[in-house]
Formats: structure tokens, C-alpha cells, sequence
């Protein structure tokens, strides 16, 4: 018989979710604790999104973790969006610091995990066989970690290379010289759309939907001035925490209605001028109000006409189905701007999709690209996927595949009924990806971790939500969302890029701010909602 480990915590995925997990469950709360990773290094998303052009969209001063002092105080990001290679830096320095690797065990996906009523244990089996025991299963999968490419034929016949974005080699890929064709015009493809041009012979860009994107103005840092935001920390971390997204931009009016159009357009102008996502906060209803966000959705388009030369590709870049900030809003350093260079084309596939490869490339919009390398800038399968991608098993076998199959069902994004002692970061129902996801991470796993400590102190051996509370989340989240624009869109959040998943808005659209309370109130209360064995 093979020594199976038997361990208080599991915990899948050793992102910046799985890294504090660990951190906080072993140092504060003394559990024996294993991360299981699939990836060879740490950082999660940033391990595996290493294609040209990956940064973050929240800026740095934000996107970092904030629960140890010494650890701002000392870490300097050189600018205003850090570029992949820089975070990722960043949660190795982590993971070292607070000697984290020990308890990693690195190129091991996690096929399943059953509970074991009897033994009211987890029983965990990776892709290489080996199999754990724990009391407690924390998954912290990330929300965009299991990528979608569109399954299309052909692709045994296709001569040349086709690469998902989250799948990029470490070794990087020769785009020099090369006919590159782009799929996908999410944050992604915005990205990466300007590196390949500056490389490749020719770009073709393949777009279904045109994207809301506002100018980055990234910048590195000049001498001192990080150490001078820095110096602000304490009051930036608190007014991120009181923020409903975690990152704190200047006051702006609450609405744009009533407003005459030289009040709007200088509101719009200074946000613009900020950049980033500082522009979707130009009026407090952006999200909840039509007018409001059809003003903001013409100055989008009236930015990206002037930029573009051509006036029929400005008009293709302009989005006209959604509204603005229903699909995830996009920050771009040179996406509009590419489209002046001669060797960059813009085929729209919104009529006449991408059909098939060919031996020589790909067949959309109604004619043959050739190319030497396809990029497949296509997204995930968001929030539930990485949960279904796996085989995860609660009471009496009950497999979550079946009780999510009309959409996830939580309580507070963190648990969901009939699989005791397993605790979610930044799942459906959470706040996770509506604004900086960094702080959704920590305030869950501070969350998680203080009720584990709880559960401990009081002998309990299991906990899981009642169904009758589980209900009632899922309803507030679905009816939070009914009062925005975001179910409008077609987008990740409604599960709206995957042929045949229900349609229902998986984050938690109330704010960061108000979750957090909700979260702190019922942990004040003794936990109501949760069942305790
Ligand atoms: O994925 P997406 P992403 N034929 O799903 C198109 C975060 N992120 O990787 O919109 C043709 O947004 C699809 O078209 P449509 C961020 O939260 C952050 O870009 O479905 N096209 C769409 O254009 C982001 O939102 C950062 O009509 C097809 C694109 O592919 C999230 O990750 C950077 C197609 C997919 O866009 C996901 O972004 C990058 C097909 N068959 C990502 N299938 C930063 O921090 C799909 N598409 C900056």
C-alpha cells in the first residue's frame, strides 16, 4: 500500500491566493498544510501568462499584498502597471520570505477530491497518482485558470503553431518576420496585439466583439517617486478596503444626468488623462445607470475614431453591443494605435466566424489567413471552471458538476452545501475579479482562516452551509447583479463564452466593501448559515 499523507489542509493552486493560504493557515493557525500546484513554480496566473505584453491592469500600489508591513515597506515596484515577469518576481520573493516552498509540491494537478463520509475526510488524487488525506480541502484555483480554445477542425492539417496566451513557453516564441494571426479581443489579445506587431511580418487580428479599452499610461517609476507613494500606504491600504473594488480613485460625481456636456466631457477628459480603470469610476452610477454609461460608452468611441485611421476600422473597434463595463473593461498600451501600421489587419468575424485551420492557416471572416503562428487569445472557462474541471466529490458522492448545473450555488462565494470543510478563495458568489483581486484574495483567506481557528478551538469536526442559506446568497448575488448592466454583456462573468454552461453572473456585483462587512458580521455572530458536526 502506497503511504498516503494524511495532513490537516489541502490546499489546490499556489497563486497569490494558495501562497497566503498557506501562510496563514500553517504560521497563524498551526495546520499541518500541503499545496499541491500544477504549475513548476509559484504565482499562478503570472506563471503561466508569459505571453508579450502581460501586465496588470490595477496598479502595483494596489495589486500587492498588504498583510505584512515589512514586506510593502521593502519590496519597490519600478512601474505604475507591473509587467509579468516583475509579479512574478514578486510571489517568488513572497514564497521565500516566508518560507513557503517547503510545503509546495510543484507539477502536480489535482484530478479529484472526494469526501469520505466515514471518515469525514478529504482524499485528494493528483495527475501522478499519489493521493492525500486532509480535514480541510482550500481551493485556491483561481478564477482564470482554465483556458477555452475553440475547437475547431483542421488544427492536425495546420503546418504552423497555434499557442493559447496562458499557455505561452517559458522559452518565449520567435514572432520575428512571422505571419501571426490573433484570436480574441479580451484584455489579452488588447495586449498582446501590439508586441506581435512590433515583431511580426504581418498581424491579422481575428475580432468577434470589440472591447471597451482606456489608455494605461504606464510608466516606470523615476528615482524616489514609488518610495513617495509608498509613504502612503496605511491610509491607501484603508481606503482600498473601504472601496466597493479595492482601488481607490479620486471622488467623481454621482451620476452624469443632469450634467451639461462641458461637465461630462471634463470629468471624462481627467479620467481619461489618469488612464486605467480610474475611467470607469468617472460617475458613481457608470454601472447601474444607462445615460450615465452611454455618455461614457460615446467618449470611448469617440477616442477611438480619432486615434484610428482608417475609418472603417475605427468603426469596427468601436464597441456597439454592450454596455460599457458589462464585459470586463480593457487597458491597452497601443492597441488602437497599431492599427496605422500597414502590416496589421483587422478581419471581423462577427458575421462569418472562424471556421477551420488549413494546412496554411485559418479560414474566418469569410477568407483563407495565412499564417505562421496562430494566437488563441480566447479566455477561460471562468470562476467555475477550474471547480468542474476537476472531480470533485461531496456527501454521498454527490458530484459538483450536478449541484452546479443549473449555475454555483454558495454561501458567501466561500462553501457550498453538501461538501463539509471545503472553503473556496475568490469563489462564485465572491467578490474575486470585480476589482483588485489581490484584496478579494486576502480578506477571504483571513476569512477562511480565523473560522478554521474557530472550528478548532471548538472541536468541531465538520461544517457546511445550510441549503436555506446557501439559497439566499445565490439569490442576493443574482439579484445585486439585476440591478447593474453587467448581466448585459456576453460575457466571462455570465459563463456567456462557454457553449452550453448556464448563464447566471457568478461574482458578487454588492462591492468589496459591503461583502467584507457582510463577512465580518456573520463571523461576529458565531457563523449563522453554517452547520456545524
Ligand atoms: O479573455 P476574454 P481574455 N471566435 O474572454 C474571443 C483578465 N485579464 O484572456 O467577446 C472568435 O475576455 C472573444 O470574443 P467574444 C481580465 O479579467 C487581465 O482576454 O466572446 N473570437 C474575446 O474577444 C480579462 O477580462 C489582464 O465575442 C473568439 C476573446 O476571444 C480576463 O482575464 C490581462 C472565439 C476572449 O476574451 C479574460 O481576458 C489579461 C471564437 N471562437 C487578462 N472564442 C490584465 O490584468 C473566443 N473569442 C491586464
Amino acid at each position: 500500500m502506497p503511504h498516503v499523507p494524511r495532513l490537516d489542509a489541502v490546499v489546490i493552486g499556489a497563486g497569490f491566493a494558495g501562497l497566503y493560504a498557506l501562510h496563514r493557515l500553517r504560521d497563524r493557525v498551526g495546520l499541518d498544510v500541503r499545496v499541491l500546484e500544477a504549475g513548476h513554480g509559484v504565482g499562478g496566473t503570472w506563471y503561466w501568462n508569459r505571453y508579450p505584453g502581460a501586465r496588470c491592469d490595477a496598479e502595483s500600489l494596489f495589486y500587492s499584498y498588504s498583510f505584512d508591513e515589512d514586506l510593502q515597506a521593502e519590496w519597490t515596484w519600478t512601474e505604475r502597471y507591473a509587467s509579468q515577469p516583475e509579479i512574478l518576481a514578486y510571489a517568488e520573493h513572497v514564497a521565500e520570505r516566508f518560507d513557503l516552498y517547503r510545503d509546495i509540491t510543484f507539477g502536480t494537478r489535482v484530478e479529484s477530491a472526494h469526501f469520505d463520509d466515514s471518515a469525514q475526510l478529504w482524499r485528494v488524487t493528483t495527475d501522478g497518482g499519489e493521493q492525500y488525506e486532509a480535514r480541510y480541502l482550500v481551493t485556491a484555483v483561481g478564477c482564470l485558470s482554465a483556458p477555452q480554445t475553440p475547437d475547431l477542425p483542421g488544427s492536425e492539417d495546420f503546418g504552423g503553431t497555434v499557442l493559447h496566451t496562458s499557455r505561452w513557453p517559458e522559452e518565449g516564441v520567435d514572432l520575428d518576420g512571422k505571419r501571426v494571426v490573433v484570436v480574441g479581443t479580451g484584455s489579452t489579445g488588447i495586449q498582446i496585439v501590439p508586441e506581435v506587431a512590433r515583431r511580426a511580418a504581418h498581424t491579422t487580428v481575428l475580432q468577434r466583439t470589440a472591447n471597451y479599452a482606456v489608455p494605461s499610461r504606464n510608466h516606470r517609476y523615476a528615482e524616489g517617486e514609488f518610495d513617495e507613494l509608498r509613504a502612503d500606504y496605511p491610509q491607501l491600504r484603508r481606503a482600498a478596503r473601504e472601496n466597493a473594488g479595492g482601488l481607490p480613485y479620486p471622488p467623481a460625481p454621482d451620476t452624469a444626468e443632469g450634467l451639461d456636456e462641458q461637465q461630462r466631457r471634463a470629468e471624462l477628459d481627467e479620467r481619461w488623462r489618469m488612464g486605467g480603470l480610474a475611467f470607469l469610476a468617472s460617475f458613481g452610477d457608470a454601472l447601474v445607470n444607462h445615460t450615465t454609461n452611454d455618455v461614457m460608452a460615446d467618449y470611448v468611441r469617440e477616442r477611438v475614431r480619432e486615434t484610428v485611421e482608417d475609418p472603417e476600422t475605427a468603426e469596427l473597434l468601436c464597441p456597439d453591443d454592450h454596455p460599457l463595463g458589462s464585459k470586463r473593461i480593457c487597458v491597452e498600451s497601443g492597441y488602437h494605435a497599431a492599427f496605422n501600421r500597414d502590416d496589421v489587419s483587422l478581419v471581423s468575424v462577427r458575421e462569418r466566424p472562424v471556421e477551420r485551420f488549413t494546412s496554411t492557416g485559418i479560414v474566418a471572416g469569410g477568407a483563407e489567413h495565412p499564417a505562421d503562428v496562430v494566437v488563441m487569445a480566447t479566455g477561460f472557462d471562468a470562476i467555475t471552471g477550474p471547480y468542474l474541471r476537476m472531480d470533485l466529490r461531496g456527501r454521498d458522492g454527490v458530484r459538483l458538476a450536478d449541484r452546479w448545473e443549473e449555475g454555483p450555488q454558495t454561501y458567501l462565494g466561500v462553501a457550498t452545501a453538501g461538501f463539509p470543510n471545503l472553503f473556496m478563495l475568490t469563489g462564485p458568489g465572491s467578490p474575486s475579479v470585480l476589482g483588485n483581486v489581490l484584496l478579494s484574495i486576502e480578506q477571504h483567506v483571513e476569512w477562511v482562516a480565523d473560522y478554521i481557528a474557530h472550528l478548532e478551538a471548538q472541536g468541531v469536526r465538520t461544517t457546511e452551509p445550510q441549503e436555506a442559506a446557501e439559497r439566499e446568497w445565490t439569490a442576493h448575488v443574482a439579484e445585486v447583479a439585476g440591478y447593474t448592466v453587467y448581466p448585459e454583456g456576453g460575457s466571462w462573468y455570465m459563463g456567456a463564452n462557454i457553449p452550453g454552461k448556464p448563464r447566471s453572473f457568478m461574482p458578487y456585483a454588492g462591492g468589496m466593501h459591503l461583502y467584507r462587512q457582510q463577512c465580518d458580521d456573520i463571523a461576529a455572530k458565531g457563523y449563522p448559515g453554517f452547520a456545524h458536526a
